[in-house]
Parts: C-alpha cells; sequence; structure tokens
C-alpha cells in the first residue's frame, strides 16, 4: 500500500516518515507531486483537509496533510494558521524575529505548537488535532528541528527549546507526533 503525503515542507516529511513508519509497517509514504493548494482555510483543520484532499484527487492515492503553527497568547492567537507566512518573506528566521519583536519584553510567553493531521481516501476523512505547550523564549536557541523550534521551549523538555531536543525526543512529544499518533489509531483497520 502506498500514502501520498500532502506537504512542500521538506522537515514535516522528515518528521513524518520518522512518526508514521513504524507505525503504518509496509506502507510506503510518497510525496505528493501535485500543485500546492491554496490554504485559505480559517483553523488548522480546514487547511490540513484542503491539502489532503488536493493530494488525494491529484494522485488518486489515500493522502494525509498536516496544517500546523504556533498560536502566542499574548499576540493574540498569532501567527496561528499563518505561520508560515507571518513576515510574508518566506523566511523562517524573519518569522520567528517577528514573533520576538513583536512579543517584546512581555511576561506571558505562552504559546502551544498546533498540529492538525488529516487522512484522506474514497471512502473516508479523519481528522485529529493535537498540541505540544511551552513558552516562547527571549532568543533562538538551537539548530536541530525547523521553523519556530528555537525559540519555543516545551514545558515537558527541561528548558530546552524545541530545537535542542533530538529528532526522537521532539517526535515522541510534539504536536506532529500527538496527532498523527491519534490519526493513525483512528483509521480503520488495513
Ligand atoms: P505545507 O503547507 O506544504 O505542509 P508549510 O511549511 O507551508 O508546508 P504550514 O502551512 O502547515 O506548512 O505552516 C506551518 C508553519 O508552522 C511552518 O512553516 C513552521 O514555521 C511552523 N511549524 C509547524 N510545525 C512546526 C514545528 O514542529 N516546529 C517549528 N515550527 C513549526
Amino acid at each position: 500500500p502506498r500514502i501520498v503525503l500532502g506537504t512542500g515542507n521538506a522537515h514535516k516529511v522528515v518528521e513524518l516518515s520518522a512518526i508514521l513508519g513504524p507505525l503504518l509497517p509496509g506502507v510506503e509514504l510518497l510525496r505528493s507531486e501535485g500543485p500546492s493548494p491554496v490554504e485559505d482555510g480559517d483553523t488548522f483543520e480546514a487547511n490540513a483537509l484542503i491539502k489532503a484532499r488536493a493530494a488525494h484527487a491529484s494522485s488518486g492515492l489515500p493522502a494525509i496533510a498536516d496544517d500546523s503553527g504556533v498560536v502566542v497568547d499574548a499576540l493574540g492567537g498569532e501567527p496561528g494558521v499563518f505561520s508560515a507566512r507571518y513576515a510574508g518573506t518566506g523566511s523562517d528566521a524573519d518569522n520567528r524575529d517577528l514573533v520576538l519583536e513583536r512579543l517584546g519584553d512581555a511576561a506571558d510567553r505562552s504559546a502551544r505548537f498546533v498540529c492538525a493531521a488529516v487522512y484522506v481516501d474514497d471512502e473516508i476523512e479523519v481528522v485529529r488535532t493535537a498540541a505540544w505547550e511551552g513558552v516562547i523564549l527571549d532568543a533562538a536557541r538551537g539548530a536541530g528541528g525547523f521553523g519556530y523550534d528555537p525559540v519555543f521551549a516545551p514545558l515537558d523538555a527541561d528548558g530546552r527549546s524545541a530545537a535542542e531536543l533530538s529528532a526522537d525526543e521532539k517526535n515522541a512529544t510534539s504536536h506532529r507526533g500527538l496527532a498523527f499518533r491519534a490519526l493513525v489509531a483512528a483509521l480503520p483497520e488495513g
């Protein structure tokens, strides 16, 4: 069996391969070759559905997609669904810097990574969402991960940033790990 991953983000492909590999033995995970759809939904779930449906439609195969981002309480939930395009430059570093700049020295630094995981085939659409609670640091730290990882310290990581965790540590507890394990658990057998 084959499943298409409806994402253009190479970091997600790496994490999803590590998370899903052991859960879906014998399943070949392919990258979608179809066009990237317009993500104009208001929610992580809506955008993940748009991506999974597009990958399913263009490939004819069962498809999986992820819409994710960081939700910062003191910024009224920003960047949220706009996380990938917050600074408007396409640069993860610019996005991180804009969060640090807008947050300034705010005392409330609580935030969470959110991931909506979606599976779509001819018969069913399954959605599972999960969050990873943490705080926004004062400055970027660490070289692992991607996106906002260097400025996000998960509550369960002993003060390290998400970019200071090993890939296995991150996947064991991250929004993406939680959401995709719940998604796979919700799929019908076979
Ligand atoms: P696709 O839509 O093609 O999957 P994308 O990067 O545009 O790729 P999203 O629209 O879901 O993906 O935006 C997610 C952004 O949120 C991503 O670019 C990161 O900046 C951030 N993000 C998501 N998960 C993250 C993680 O595990 N660690 C750090 N940042 C993350």
